[in-house]
């Protein structure tokens, strides 16, 4: 199994009726095709779905995002998975807005696991 460990993350809202844009800013310098950043949802905390592309590589600038997010969603998180070899910089995401709203991040710990 992969060395992970599990990044920030986000628990923030109640049910909404509909999709939802979810946008938020980005920038990463990691590790290509071996440490990814992931945006995902939950509906019970338990199970996640990606809701994009995996962010690996260099993005080289900032870019804006914008992701729909169904409308059964309870949970978002961004998490940062990686191993204990090569590593960059790391992936950056600020302003979090959920139909313009802004969000505050919390993390609520760094999960290390599998070393
Ligand atoms: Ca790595």
């Amino acid at each position: 199994m992969k060395d992970t460990i599990v990044g920030v993350k986000l628990y923030t809202f109640l049910s909404f009726e509909k999709d939802t844009t979810l946008s938020f800013d980005t920038w990463h310098r990691i590790e290509s095709n071996y440490d990814y950043g992931f945006v995902e949802v939950s509906s019970d905390g338990e199970n996640w779905n990606t809701v994009t592309e995996p962010f690996t590589g260099s993005s080289v600038d900032w870019n804006s995002k914008e992701i729909q997010i169904p409308a059964s969603t309870t949970h978002i998180r961004f998490r940062y998975d990686t191993d204990a070899y090569t590593n960059g910089r790391g992936w950056y995401v600020t302003n979090v807005e959920l139909e313009g709203q802004q969000l505050d991040l919390f993390s609520d710990e760094w999960i290390k696991r599998d070393y």
